[in-house]
């Protein structure tokens, strides 16, 4: 198949979930052009038969607020029309699939068919999309995608419930390359970052509100307080960086703590965590966390969103309720003092994160699906 994909080219779990899937559709020997406005930041390099077509916006002195969403659908047009696309697949709903059904529709005067299949994420549901200048276009642009999946039964839900949406909605959850996302032996790297017998606990995120990394930082100071010597680290950045270094200056715990900001590759980080906290106050799948089980991490997370269905079963940690900083400390120091129950949970981890989610489980779902849209749409 001749596949288009759009997605948010920077740091964010949508943006990895569609560059990898392109990756693996392309190593099954599909045609992929992925359409945005840079280079998806993981993918480093165009091959044989993956394409990339750059969106440029006209600045013209009129556009206090140049309208992005034109521009891209314009590439959407002309891309399906000279690739031959079969389909265009978009991930995040705003303003992607708006985009994608527009250029659909303009295809159509000209007898052209472009299936669209969008794929929501997560804050384009919970949130943004939520926001009464957003909601009544997310509304329509998901009703007229000829395919819509979510990457878990909680953001589809959601999506029933916050929406006035009648399509159906296929649940596809997210996937990792567990070849690639593995423990390394990372010893070296390990010794320039804490003493030989610290724990190191590792958070990774784009440290929006959502994320609640202050309590990542309390938490980590309950455990300091318990006598454990530790270091966390934290990796990402984004708009509550600058406070969170504040609460570890305030908490005296500045030392104990590194910023490593936004890192590529991170499983390196992660071969030589001992735990991964996550305290987010909503989550529709939790890229990150995978991400750490899938290199033998046991994660501690908090019970909301699509979490649960990730965690819940592993055996590779503990939920613990929104906000319930006692909870989260206990889970933590129970994992990070009982070297056995380490060790178990970490092989159960992998073993979950391979059983359930490796790319080649998932892809193939992606592909049935796209077969499934274009027969519907050219029946
Ligand atoms: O976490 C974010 O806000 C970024 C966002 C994105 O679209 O890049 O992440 C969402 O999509 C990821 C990939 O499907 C999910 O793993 C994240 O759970 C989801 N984030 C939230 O729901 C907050």
């Amino acid at each position: 198949m001749r596949i288009g994909i759009t997605c948010y080219p920077v740091y964010g779990g949508s943006g990895v979930v569609a560059t990898e899937l392109g990756r693996a559709l392309a190593a099954r020997g599909h045609e992929i052009h992925f359409i945005a406005y840079s280079l998806p930041f993981r993918l480093s390099k165009v091959t044989e038969n993956i394409y990339f077509h750059e969106v440029s916006v006209n600045r013209y002195p009129l556009f206090d607020f140049p309208p992005y969403a034109l521009s891209l659908t314009s590439k959407m047009v002309d891309v399906a029309k000279h690739e031959a696309l079969d389909l265009l697949h978009v991930h995040y709903a705003i303003p992607h699939a708006t985009s994608a059904v527009l250029a659909r529709d303009i295809l159509e005067k000209e007898s052209r068919s472009l299936p669209v299949v969008t794929t929501l994420h997560g804050t384009d549901i919970t949130i943004v999309g939520q926001d009464a200048s957003y909601s009544p276009v997310v509304t329509y642009s998901i009703n007229a995608s000829d395919g819509v999946t979510a990457v878990s039964e909680f953001l589809r839900q959601e999506t029933y419930d916050a929406f006035d949406v009648e399509a159906p909605i296929k649940v596809i959850p997210n996937f990792i390359d567990t070849e690639h996302f593995r423990r390394l032996e990372k010893d070296h790297f390990r010794s320039v970052i804490c003493a030989p017998k610290q724990k190191v606990v590792v958070h990774v995120s784009n440290f929006r509100r959502v994320k609640n990394v202050s309590h990542v930082v309390e938490i980590f100071h309950r455990i300091l307080q318990e006598g454990l010597s530790a270091k966390l680290l934290l990796v990402g950045d984004g708009p509550d960086r600058s406070n969170v270094e504040q609460l570890t200056r305030d908490l005296g715990i500045q030392e104990a703590v590194r910023f490593l900001g936004k890192q590529d590759p991170v499983q390196e980080i992660l071969s030589i965590a001992d735990l991964f906290l996550l305290t987010s106050g909503s989550e529709s799948f939790g890229l990150a966390p995978l991400e750490a089980m899938a290199c033998g991490v046991p994660v501690v997370c908090s019970d909301v969103g699509g979490l649960p269905e990730l965690v819940q079963g592993s055996e590779a940690g503990y939920l613990c309720s929104l906000g319930d900083l006692d909870a989260f400390s206990k889970a933590c120091m129970k994992i990070l003092t009982d070297d056995s129950l380490h060790r178990k949970m970490a092989r159960h981890a992998r073993d979950y994160v391979i059983r359930h989610y490796d790319t080649h489980r998932i892809v193939v779902q992606y592909e049935e699906y796209y077969e499934e849209i274009i027969r519907k749409v050219t029946a």
